[in-house]
């Protein structure tokens, strides 16, 4: 059996999950604490250096991590991820995006507004980054304006990567209002074959 581990409300950790209902791929859930208990104990680090979820166990003794990793590993020779060169290089493109551009600033500020509260002393980011949010979600509007998945016409893991934390952007107190493209494509992100939903 496949081990999943992760925590329940993280973003990052949905991803997989939805991907591996979309394939119909059983597997199990391992929650983990954050900190010196979990995360950071020396046995999950032997799992993943870095000690973050998602940490998938592939085979007894065999880990991957980091999201996007783990997407791409399922996808690969299904329609998720495709096989041509340049389809496939697009779906990487949104994938880096979301990681470099969009994640740090909506996943955070979803993390400090509604789950763990601002840490002490950095205050001052939260302008920044709800700043960067809204640059990211203005992005994949103007992107969705176009065509209607992030990476082309069909829905990809570019576009699971992407739904994880835009779904929820309003409990870091994002508008999605003004966004109405993006809004069109979470209702078609829900429609596709096998969707689950980040709280089942
Ligand atoms: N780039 C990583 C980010 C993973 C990440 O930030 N995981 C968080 C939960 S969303 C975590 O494990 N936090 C607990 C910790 O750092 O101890 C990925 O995409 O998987």
């Amino acid at each position: 059996v496949i081990n999943l581990y992760e925590m329940a409300v993280s973003g990052n950790c949905y991803k997989i999950r939805l991907l591996l209902h979309h394939l119909g791929v059983t597997y199990r859930r391992i929650e983990v604490e954050p900190g010196n208990s979990g995360t950071r104990s020396p046995d999950f680090l032997a799992k993943n250096p870095i000690g973050k979820v998602p940490t998938i166990e592939l085979e007894p003794g065999v880990f991957l991590a980091e999201s996007n990793a783990i997407l791409c590993y399922f996808a690969e020779g299904t329609p998720y991820l495709p096989a041509d060169r340049l389809e496939r290089a697009r779906v990487m493109q949104w994938l880096f995006y979301e990681q470099y551009s969009h994640e740090p600033y909506i996943a955070v500020m979803r993390a400090w507004k509604r789950y763990f509260g601002i840490p002490a002393g950095r205050e001052g980011e939260v302008p920044m980054r709800m700043e960067k949010g809204y640059e990211a979600l203005a992005t994949m509007d103007r992107e969705l304006a176009t065509r209607p998945f992030m990476a082309g016409e069909q829905y990809t893991i570019a576009d699971i990567a992407l739904y994880a934390y835009t779904h929820v952007a309003g409990e870091g107190d994002f508008d999605l209002q003004p966004y109405a493209h993006l809004r069109a494509w979470l209702d078609r992100v829900v429609t596709q074959q096998g969707h689950v939903a980040i709280n089942a």
